[in-house]
Order: C-alpha cells, then sequence, then structure tokens
C-alpha cells in the first residue's frame, strides 16, 4: 500500500492522456452499480439518518442529509489496480450541504481491503474540499470536506472532482462517500449531495454480469466528454 496522501498532482493530466489503461467508469444508468449504502449514528447517540444516500432510479446516488447527529456511506465495488503507477479518482457531483463548517461530504479510499482513511484536500487536483476545520458534532469534526453550495448546483450542473495516488498492480482499491450531519439544519438545497458519475484509472472493474456492456458505453461516453 502507498499513502495517496502524497499528491501527485502535476502528474495527473498525464494519466488523462493514457487511453489506453483501463479504466473504471459507473455513471448509474443501468442501475446502483453495485454501489452499497450504510447509514449510521454517532456512537454517543441513537440519532437515525433523516435522508441517508439512496440510488434515485435515474442516475445517480442522492442524499438529503440528516437533522440528527449521523453518516450515511455509499460505497462502491472493490477494484484491482492493473499497473504500477497513478490511479486517478474522478466524480462528477454537486452539492448543497450545511455551510458555516457545520456539515461535511468527504471522500474516502480502502486500500487492499484495509480500514477506509479520508483523501486529504492536498490530493485533490480540482475541485478539492471546501470547508475546513469542521466544527459539527460528527465524525469529520475538526477535519475537512466538501460544504455549502457546489458551482452551478442550481442550473443544474456537476463539478468534476479529481485525486491521485500512485498504486502497485494488484493493489486493491474501494471508494466511498461520506455524508457527515450533525444536529439541527441541513443544506439549503436538495439534494444536499449528488453524485452523478465514477472513475477511476487503472483499475479493472470487477462488474456484475449485467453491466459490462454499460461499462463499455460508459467509457466512450467519459472519452468524449473529456475532449
Ligand atoms: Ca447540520
Ligand atoms: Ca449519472
Amino acid at each position: 500500500m502507498k499513502k495517496y496522501s502524497r499528491a501527485l498532482l502535476a502528474t495527473s493530466a498525464t494519466i488523462l492522456g493514457s487511453a489506453q489503461a483501463a479504466t473504471y467508469f459507473e455513471n448509474f444508468s443501468g442501475g446502483d452499480g453495485g454501489f452499497t449504502v450504510l447509514s449510521t449514528p454517532r456512537a454517543d447517540n441513537g440519532n437515525p439518518f433523516d435522508s441517508p444516500w439512496i440510488y434515485d432510479g435515474s442516475g445517480s446516488f442522492t442524499t438529503g442529509g440528516s437533522a440528527g447527529v449521523a453518516h450515511s456511506r455509499l460505497t462502491g465495488p472493490t477494484l484491482t489496480v492493473t499497473t504500477d503507477g497513478l490511479v486517478e479518482l474522478s466524480f462528477d457531483h454537486r452539492y448543497s450541504i450545511e455551510g458555516g463548517n457545520w456539515d461535511g461530504g468527504a471522500v474516502f479510499l480502502s486500500v487492499n481491503n484495509a480500514a477506509f482513511e479520508q483523501i486529504p484536500n492536498g490530493a485533490f487536483s480540482a475541485n478539492g474540499y471546501t470547508a475546513f476545520a469542521l466544527i459539527g458534532n460528527h465524525d469529520l469534526n475538526g477535519g475537512e470536506g466538501f460544504g455549502g453550495n457546489s458551482p452551478g448546483y442550481g442550473d443544474p450542473s456537476f463539478i468534476t472532482s479529481v485525486a491521485a495516488a500512485p498504486f502497485s498492480a494488484g493493489d486493491t482499491v474501494a471508494v466511498q462517500f461520506l455524508m457527515a450531519n450533525d444536529e439541527g439544519a441541513t443544506g439549503e438545497f436538495l439534494p444536499n449531495w449528488q453524485i452523478d458519475s465514477v472513475s477511476i484509472t487503472n483499475t479493472n472493474a470487477i462488474p456484475e454480469p449485467s453491466s459490462l456492456l454499460l461499462c463499455g458505453l460508459s467509457a466512450v461516453g467519459l472519452l468524449r466528454r473529456r475532449r
């Protein structure tokens, strides 16, 4: 395992150009992509999560946040890195998360099935976190995450966040999106967070058979969009 906190921002552009590399891509047009949801209260209270991550049936996952201290985690499938080098995570999303450093949305990785660790803001080369020194009563307290309204939220339009880190062939990686809410207010607009697509370069997906074709079609769409 190699620490992804070693940000390699300058080289992320070269990954985009390596069209030959295998790329996992999921845009949720054909289903939930095998993503799973786990919502939990903080250990010191029993608050359920009001509006946990849910597949919207039409191309994305959304969460409406929670007025009680709670967490909802959206976890992708475990992928295998195909060659030594940078692995780039890219996802299209929009968010309207309670500002003022109260609530936060954050992205985690599990490498080789170890515990999920948060991707630090320094590892993002585009559209990193926007809330720092979070003060809300949740697991991201003191840390960083997405907060407030993302640019163009109301259009509505999505932003693309990109982070990269070095891996070795054979490593496994899984991504997780954490919506962390404190008590009281939630984000200004619904949904509070929406994930439209996820791509992870230099990995072989292990999709269910029914989504194999969709992965191929999705890859074409990804290349078209990035021109
Ligand atoms: Ca809140
Ligand atoms: Ca989508």
